[in-house]
């Protein structure tokens, strides 16, 4: 924030011009048939996890139906979105993930 003097003299608040981006929560869903190693794969593949962390959300996911896997400006949501997408799909299993705004 700054301040601005108009024509009239006066200072004037004005805002930042540089707004923080919105943020997409990248969700992997529950399915009964993916592997979940292969859920692991994805999560330490797609997302950087290490073991123990991709086994912990991939347990989440399989027991409460739908979990994050990480938080990400829009593109970088949609690409991980596409990725893990097609990454599935070219292995024949039937994993869903989609993402929403935080
Ligand atoms: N429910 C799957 C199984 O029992 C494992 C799994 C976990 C699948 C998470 C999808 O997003 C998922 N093999």
């Amino acid at each position: 924030a700054g301040d601005d003097q108009n024509q009239t003299g006066l200072l004037t608040a004005t805002r930042p011009k540089t707004a923080r981006p919105s943020m997409y929560r990248v969700l992997l869903l529950n399915d009964d048939y993916t592997p979940m190693e292969f859920v692991v794969l994805i999560l330490e593949r797609f997302f950087h996890k290490n073991r123990e962390e991709a086994t912990q959300i991939m347990l989440h996911v399989h027991q409460k139906g739908i979990g994050v896997c990480g938080v990400f400006t829009y593109e970088v949501a949609e690409t991980k979105v596409t990725q893990v997408v097609d990454f599935a799909r070219r292995h024949q299993h039937p994993l869903q993930c989609t993402m929403e705004k935080e």
